[in-house]
């Protein structure tokens, strides 16, 4: 080995690891490998970094995601060459999707041993293909002078496009040769760029003509889907206020609960707007829209089925407008143009219109928190009427796809109890999800609950293993149904041709007993038979720490029938004989 090679793979990654905390990066999710040694070894020795190593790079991928998506700052994912960069494909997915800043290294064979059978050696150019915002392949380090300033610009440059609006993944793909040892002699050089991604402020011309309009629309809604900014509650609550327009808040909007005024706020609109007769009372003339796609169906039926509807969305970036729907699309931060708005439109005395909703929203609260009361048997939505009361101020609830998600967002209730709901919606997988809701965990002290279903459970149960190894506390509460639950709600369900092989197609039962592989990553296990023993355990989980995982078993029909009772108490309560 020569020492002028290992010095200047040192000053090289030296540079760029330096680079990469200068521009704002503390955590990176890693896994071990032998090219990305080099990486491996500059990051350890970085005191700026925090490097959590696990040893799937799925599950490492989906811990870096959750910690970037909790933290909402840039993480770097590292891994070595070969199929371990795939393994973080799914992560980056979502990353894209969902707007999660990630800046993912991946360690390559140098150029002479690409494409000419090197051992671990795959295409590693443009692997995450239009799911990345930008790629870049390194050049093998030399330690010069012009290449160090390089490196450590092309670190604050991936780490900005991350962050840039909207937030995403970026790939860089560094070759490295023999020897991998670095050697740190040299002082890294410094970065001389300094980035800035400021949030983009409306101009007066567009504040301008948006009050106007505001201003003269009485029957104005406000939609705020999965929206995860902590300056957004106070702008979008003055605003409607000040307008008297209702807020259609998803769970995953963070609006519903907390200190805020949330006099607007709608939570139960999933379930009163399936009923048409009171959706047709319901009808706006004007819709804002912020944040990624609602969770809720009904409410997304209810939008498109009235395409006269002015409905602008707001959004910094991209183009969510499924169905092309939008009739204004205002590429501007959302809590700047809110609170522009507010100060901007001229007050409206509270209308009937706001009561009606408040007075709808009321009445279906009603009805499902009797239907709740009146339901002793175990049910999967109910989890999170109970979570509602039993979590500490502040937890984090982080939901599984399939039904936990819109469980959550049909029944968590509104309250000053602040939450922070976080989830994978940006591809909707049931992959990564164990480990997403532990990089949340990694993110910041205090509870965090993941609530899932058995098969998303099952897919990442390798992400378990971050438990014992970071010394991290999570709360699983696993809704057991023995199957895929979403499909019993499905046309698939009662279509006669699949008949007899909707179980083999869709509901797929496993029949796993979780309690051992739980036991297994040093965790605690609990299968509750009825809400006071879930009480309980909940209470337990959080007091013992560490992983605690309680099992609610269900029953995938029963499920369906549930929920579809409730649906019918809240239609009845609003049946115009009720509403007096
Ligand atoms: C990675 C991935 N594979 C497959 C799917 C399709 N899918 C959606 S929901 C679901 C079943 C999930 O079952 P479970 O986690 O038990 O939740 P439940 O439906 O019972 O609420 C499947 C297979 C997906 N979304 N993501
Ligand atoms: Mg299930």
């Amino acid at each position: 080995m020569t020492l002028g090679a290992a010095e200047a793979l040192g000053s090289a990654v030296g540079t760029f690891v330096s680079a990469l905390a200068d521009a704002g990066i503390r955590h990176v999710s890693a896994c071990p490998g032998s090219r990305s040694t080099p990486l491996a070894i500059a990051l350890a020795r970085q005191p700026r970094i925090k490097l959590w190593m696990h040893l799937d790079e799925r599950s490492a991928a989906f811990f870096g995601l959750g910690l970037a998506r909790t933290l909402r700052e840039p993480v770097a994912l590292l891994a070595t060459s070969g199929t371990a960069t795939a393994n973080f494909f799914p992560a980056v997915v979502e990353a894209a999707l969902s707007r999660v800043p990630l800046v993912v290294l991946t360690a390559d064979r140098p150029h002479e041993l690409r494409d000419n059978g090197a051992a671990q050696t795959i295409d590693q150019l443009h692997l995450y293909g239009q799911h990345v915002k930008w790629f870049f392949d390194l050049p093998e380090p030399d330690g010069s002078t012009a290449q160090l300033q390089h490196l450590a610009a092309l670190a604050a440059r991936a780490v900005s496009t991350a962050m840039d609006e909207p937030a995403g993944a970026v790939h860089l793909n560094w070759p490295f040769r023999d020897p991998l040892v670095p050697m740190f002699g040299a002082k890294p050089a410094t970065t001389r760029v300094r980035v800035s991604n400021p949030r983009l402020a409306p101009s007066p011309v567009v504040v301008d003509e948006l009050a106007g309009a505001l201003g003269n629309c009485r029957r104005g809604l406000m939609v705020i889907g999965p929206h995860d900014d902590p300056t957004l509650p106070e702008a979008v609550t003055r605003l409607a206020a000040r307008l008297g327009y209702p807020i259609l808040a998803d769970a995953l909007s963070n609006l519903r609960r907390g200190r805020h005024a949330r006099s607007h706020v709608i939570d139960t609109y999933d379930a009163f707007l399936r009923d048409p007769a009171t959706a047709d009372r319901l009808t706006p003339e004007m819709v804002l829209r912020i944040g990624a796609i609602p969770t809720s169906k009904p409410l997304l039926q209810f939008l498109e089925s009235r395409p006269a509807v002015r409905h602008v969305v707001v959004d910094p970036g991209g183009w969510r407008d499924p169905g092309s729907h939008a009739t204004d699309l205002l590429h501007v931060d959302p809590s700047l143009l809110c609170a522009a708005l507010a100060d901007a439109v001229r007050p409206q005395p509270d209308s009937e219109w706001a009561t009606d909703w408040r007075t709808i929203n009321a009445a279906a609260r009603r009805a499902i928190d009797d239907y709740c009361r009146a339901d002793d048997e175990l049910s999967e939505g109910k989890v999170f009427a109970e979570l509602s009361d039993l979590l500490p101020y502040g937890a984090i609830v982080y939901a599984g796809n399939s039904m936990p998600v819109r469980d959550m967002d049909s029944f968590l209730p509104q309250s000053d109890v602040q939450l922070r709901c976080l989830s994978n919606r940006g591809a909707n997988g049931i992959d990564g999800v164990v480990s997403s809701a532990l990089g949340a965990g990694a993110a910041r002290s205090g509870a965090v609950v993941l609530v899932i279903g058995d098969i998303s459970f099952y897919h990442d149960l390798n992400g378990l293993l971050a438990v014992d190894r970071h010394a991290l506390d999570l709360l699983v509460v696993l809704v057991n149904n023995d199957g895929g639950g979403i499909f019993s709600f499905l046309p698939q369900a009662d279509t006669a041709g699949i008949e007899g092989d909707f179980e083999l197609l869709f509901g797929t039962p496993h029949g796993l007993n979780f309690q051992p592989f739980v036991e297994g990553y040093g965790g605690h296990f609990v299968r509750v038979d009825d809400w006071s023993g879930f009480r309980s355990a909940v209470s337990d989980g959080f007091a013992r720490g560490g992983l605690q995982v309680v099992e609610v078993p269900t029953n995938r029909l029963h499920n369906v029938a549930q929920h579809r009772a409730m649906w019918c108490a809240v239609a009845e309560a609003l049946s115009p004989a009720a509403v007096v």
